[in-house]
This record gives structure tokens, sequence and C-alpha cells, in this order.
């Protein structure tokens, strides 16, 4: 089954806008805004709360840039009980549509999920981020559209395939 979810985030001046996770999926690293939709909610819909609900910007404008897909391999480890250790979504794909947002109001704000921070783009922590990024964000930061796919180990932490590529819309 595929879930869908929402990533974005912004530039200016040579500088791109990450949040430290605080909690939950990820956490540890630096990435984009987004998360799940809710029951009825549009991507955008979806893009926009998730956004403000993070770090307090209100996105005005956006464009789409990608659409990758992420699987993790092999069963969910388990733990003592037979109950497994990590959330059921490791069982499944994970679409994820990254926007780039072109206008926004409010300024970034720490929130209990995300510690904002602007990185110059020769200084993107991409050792503490997602192993995935690095493929796609240069991409994005050139203006380029793309389509994805990764698949990780078990953990996360290992890309086992990757396929990236450039498309026009
Ligand atoms: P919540 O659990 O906070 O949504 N996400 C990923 N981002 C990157 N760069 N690489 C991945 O590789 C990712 N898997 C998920 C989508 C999780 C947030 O994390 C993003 C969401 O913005 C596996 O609801």
């Amino acid at each position: 089954m595929k879930k869908v979810l929402t990533l974005c985030t912004t530039t200016k001046n040579n500088q791109i806008l990450l949040g430290m996770k605080k909690r939950g999926f990820g956490a540890g690293r630096w990435n984009g805004f987004g998360g799940k939709l809710h029951d009825g909610e549009s991507i955008e819909e979806a893009t926009k709360r998730e956004t403000q609900e993070e770090c307090g910007i209100i996105i005005e404008k956006m464009e789409e840039m990608g659409i990758v897909d992420f699987e993790f391999a092999g069963n969910p480890r388990l733990d003592s009980r037979k109950r497994p250790l990590v959330d059921a979504r490791r069982a499944e794909i994970l679409e994820v549509h990254i926007f780039k947002i072109l206008k926004y109001t409010s300024e970034p704000v720490e929130t209990e999920e995300m510690k904002p921070q602007w990185f110059t783009f020769d200084k993107i922590p991409y050792d503490s981020m997602w192993p995935d990024d690095k493929f796609w964000l240069p991409l994005f930061l050139e203006n380029k559209k793309f389509k994805g796919k990764f698949k990780f180990d078990p953990d996360g932490n290992k890309i086992l395939d990757h396929e990236i590529d450039i498309v026009k819309s």
C-alpha cells in the first residue's frame, strides 16, 4: 500500500531553510517540513498545514518539484513479544511530494516538532539528513523537476537501490 506524504522548504540568498526534527519519524535529522495527509485533505492543503504547524510560516505560493517513493527492505524487526519495533509504515511505500515554497508570510519559529535554521548551499548538513537528500536536493536547488525511487535497509540508514530522473513537469 502507498502512503502519501508531503515535504517542502524554501530558499533565499543562497540559503535553504531546514528543520531539525525533534520527535517522531526521522527525529535527529535535518529535513524540510511536511507529513501525512489528514482525511479529506489535498496534498497542497496538507503541505500548508504541516508547514505552519512545524515552523510557523504561512505558504502563499508553492511549486511541486518532485515525487519520490521510499521503500524499506525486509520485514519489520520484532521485539521479544513479537511486536514490530518500528511503525507499520515501514511495510509500505511512502510517496513523498516535494514542494518549493515561493512566497510565504511570518518568520520561521521553533515548535515542539522542529527547530528551523537557514544553511548556505555550500554548508548543507547532508551527513545529518536522510541519505536520499544528497541525490535530489541539488536538483531541487537548481529548479529541476524530478521523479525517483529509493529502497532503504530496514533501519533507514543505507540506500540499497535508487533511481532518480529529471522530468519536464
Ligand atoms: P511525519 O512523520 O512528521 O512525516 N520523509 C522523508 N524525507 C526524506 N528527505 N527522506 C525520507 O526517506 C523520508 N521519509 C519521510 C516526509 C515525516 C516527514 O518526513 C518526510 C514528511 O515530511 C525515507 O508526519
